[in-house]
C-alpha cells in the first residue's frame, strides 16, 4: 500500500496536561490510521497511487470523479493530521520570533490579535473541521477554516499551522468545551518549526 501512517514525532503522553495520552493514542492510531487505510482503498490500482497526498489535494479535479470525494476526504484526513501532529511539541507554545513575528505584526497588528482571531475562527467553526494559519494563494498570511477534512492545499494555500476541532480531537478530556481545548492547545504550538517553514517560504 502506497500510503502509510507517519509515526508521531513524540510519545502519546508528551503533550499532557494539554492533550491527554488516551486522546492522542486513539486519534493517531485509530482515526489517522483509518484515513490512511481508506485513501489506500480508494486509489489502489487507479494509477493515482503514484502521487503524493499533497499532489492529490492540490489538483482534485484531475482525480477521476468516482474516487474524487474519497480522495478529498481521506487524503485530506491524512495530510491534515500529519500537519496537526507536526505543529505541536512538548515544552512549546509562547510566541514566534524573527521574520514570522514581524510578518504577524505587519498582517494582524500584534501576535495577540492574530491569536484571538485564530481562536475565534476555531471556536465558532460550525460542526467538524479545521482552523488554519496559511500562506494563501496570493502569498499573504491568512486565517481560514475548512469543513470536514477539506485541505487549504486544494485552494492553493501553503499550510503553516492547523488545529483539528472535530469532537474526537478533544471530547475525552474536554467534553463539549472546545474553547478550553483550544486555549490549552496554544501551549503546544511548535513555533520553532513553523518559523522555519515560514523562513523557507520567503
Ligand atoms: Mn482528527
Amino acid at each position: 500500500m502506497p500510503y502509510t501512517l507517519p509515526p508521531l514525532p513524540y510519545s502519546y503522553d508528551a503533550l499532557e496536561p494539554y492533550i491527554d495520552a488516551k486522546t492522542m493514542e486513539i486519534h493517531h492510531s485509530k482515526h489517522h490510521q483509518t484515513y490512511v487505510d481508506k485513501l489506500n482503498a480508494a486509489v489502489s490500482g487507479t494509477g493515482f497511487d503514484m502521487k503524493s497526498v499533497e499532489e492529490l489535494l492540490g489538483d482534485l479535479n484531475s482525480v477521476p470523479e468516482n474516487i474524487r470525494t474519497a480522495v478529498r476526504n481521506h487524503a485530506g484526513g491524512v495530510s491534515n493530521h500529519t500537519l496537526f501532529w507536526n505543529g505541536m511539541a512538548p515544552n512549546a507554545g509562547g510566541e514566534p520570533n524573527g521574520k514570522l513575528s514581524d510578518a504577524l505584526n505587519s498582517t494582524f497588528g500584534s501576535f495577540q490579535t492574530f491569536r484571538d482571531t485564530f481562536t475565534n475562527a476555531a471556536v465558532t467553526l460550525f460542526g467538524s473541521g479545521w482552523a488554519w494559519f496559511v500562506i494563501d494563494k496570493n502569498g499573504s498570511l491568512a486565517i481560514t477554516t475548512t469543513p470536514n477534512q477539506d485541505s487549504p492545499i486544494s485552494h492553493g494555500a501553503k499550510i503553516l499551522l492547523g488545529i483539528d476541532v472535530w469532537e474526537h480531537a478533544y471530547y475525552l478530556q474536554y467534553q463539549n468545551r472546545r474553547a478550553d481545548f483550544i486555549t490549552a492547545w496554544w501551549n503546544t504550538v511548535n513555533w520553532k518549526v513553523i518559523s522555519e517553514m515560514f523562513q523557507k517560504s520567503l
